[in-house]
């Protein structure tokens, strides 16, 4: 079949991850907008704590185009520090409770923890995205027994210190074999493959220079054979590189997620769901199959 063949029937449009009875289409690049409910959130200011004015902010993400909305209630920005488990239930669990009846995609929770990983799932959460990629004790088995898919992403150190002073011989090998041996660990106990999804982590425990040369050489981590996410939106690699201040990144952030599809990712994680979907949809129409072929497929 070549690039541009006519688009097939929907039932075999490309690989569908099951999250929790809500199917997430990767035949085509899927949009994951962020909903914080930190207090501490610099981006949204807290303003999104209460479930009412979460539900409100997700069903405009999904009218921009947002095909799975993720919750999270432990800041794991550089510096942060941790959040009890007790208090991220309290965030989280009404939160997604509400989303899950009133938008309909599916609901991720970004949490590292088993417990908020169960309860989470059990108020309907359909995706589990988690920064440790289930290294936290239990983790692993929390995913396998609730048989949803997880995203397992790449960190150096941990968030209090992972920027101090990150280092590596080389980058994208040493996230990549990272990524596979979380795999390996995964798929021995029981999760399979087609429920797994790799982020290399841009931020996290790297500098400016590590995480460009991770976007620019973002296509070695298809060998993986599972689609890959990307979370670039914002992000002060952004700052960096252009010294412009977290409310005027969205420009470069829809530059960075293009640049992420182009080399193979096939969700992006983003705060500003409008344009990115915009920019999406016409790198479809340039690539001229009404879709990018960009996930583990090629
Ligand atoms: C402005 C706003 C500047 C937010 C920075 C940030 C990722 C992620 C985060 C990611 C996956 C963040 C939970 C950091 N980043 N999950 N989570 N991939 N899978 N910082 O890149 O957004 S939080």
């Amino acid at each position: 079949m070549t690039a541009c063949d006519p688009a097939p029937a929907p039932s075999r449009s490309g690989p569908v991850l099951d999250c929790g009875g809500r199917p997430l289409d990767l035949g085509r690049v899927a949009v994951m907008g962020i909903l914080n409910v930190t207090p501490d959130s610099f981006s949204d200011g807290g303003v999104f704590f209460a479930p009412e004015r979460a539900v409100e902010r997700a069903l405009a993400m999904v009218e921009e185009g947002a095909d799975i909305i993720d919750v999270g209630g432990e800041s794991t920005r550089p510096g942060a520090p941790g959040v009890p488990v007790q208090q991220e239930l309290e965030r989280v669990v009404p939160v997604i409770e509400a989303l899950v009846r009133a938008v309909p995609v599916p609901v991720s929770v970004d949490s590292s923890k088993p417990e908020v990983m169960r309860a989470a799932a059990a108020a309907g959460a359909g995706l589990i995205n988690d920064v440790m990629a289930l290294r936290a004790f239990g983790a692993v088995e929390a995913a396998r027994e609730l048989k949803l898919p997880v995203c397992l992403m790449h960190m150096q150190g941990e968030p209090r210190t992972m920027q101090r002073n990150p280092r590596y011989r080389d980058v994208v090998g040493e996230v990549r074999d990272f990524l596979r041996g979380r795999i390996e660990v995964c798929i021995r106990a029981g999760i399979q493959r087609d429920r797994l999804v790799v982020d290399p982590g841009f931020g996290f425990g790297k500098n400016l220079a590590h995480n460009l040369e991770l976007l620019r050489r973002l296509s070695e981590f298809k060998v993986l054979q599972v689609p890959i996410l990307a979370g670039l939106s914002r992000k002060s690699m952004i700052g960096a590189a252009l010294g412009l201040p977290v409310d005027q990144r969205v420009h470069a952030s829809v530059a960075l997620a293009l640049c992420a599809v182009q080399n193979g990712a096939g969700i992006v994680r983003v705060h500003d769901v409008r344009p990115t979907r915009d920019a999406i949809r016409m790198l479809e129409a340039v690539a001229g199959c009404g879709r990018m072929r960009s996930t583990t497929m090629e």
